[in-house]
């Protein structure tokens, strides 16, 4: 089934110079970018991307590493791209990502104070269409 999902860069890979490798593998899985671009991100943005995770010990620092620097967004397009994105991306934590995958293979810190951790993406229909309203407004 042919799906949207929302991707973003984040700043530790726009920072190490990683967008052309990270669209480089969303280009060879075969997934079309349907829209892209650099910014930088507000805090309005941000609170409204990861309104489920207020709360949570991590939010904060979270936040203020989004705002550390500028973000590559994207919508891609393709077959069961939701899924796919987060199989291509790996788990959430870099430091036991599975080689292969983007965080597995280039991403590097974890803890508390840093989630430097490359990329996002959607986690269902419903998230994916909710993000792309957020950066793609
Ligand atoms: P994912 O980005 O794999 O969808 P998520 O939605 O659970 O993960 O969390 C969003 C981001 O928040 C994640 O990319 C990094 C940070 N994060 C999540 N869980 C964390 C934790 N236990 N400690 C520190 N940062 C965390
Ligand atoms: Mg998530």
């Amino acid at each position: 089934m042919t799906e949207r999902t929302l991707i973003l860069v984040k700043p530790d890979g726009v920072e190490r110079g990683l967008t052309g490798e990270i669209l480089r593998r969303v280009e060879a899985k075969g997934y079309r970018i349907a829209e892209l671009k650099q910014l930088n991100a507000s805090t309005e943005q941000l609170a409204a991307h990861y309104a489920e995770h207020e709360g949570k010990p991590f939010y904060q620092p979270l936040m203020d590493f989004m705002l550390s620097g500028p973000v590559v967004a994207a919508v891609i397009e393709g077959d069961r791209v939701i899924e796919g994105f987060r199989s291509l991306a790996g788990t959430t934590d870099p430091t036991t990502a599975a080689p292969g995958t983007i965080r597995g293979d280039l991403g590097r810190d974890w803890g508390e104070k840093v989630q430097k951790n490359l990329v996002h993406g959607s986690d269902s229909v419903e998230s994916a269409e909710r993000e792309i309203g957020i950066w793609f407004a």
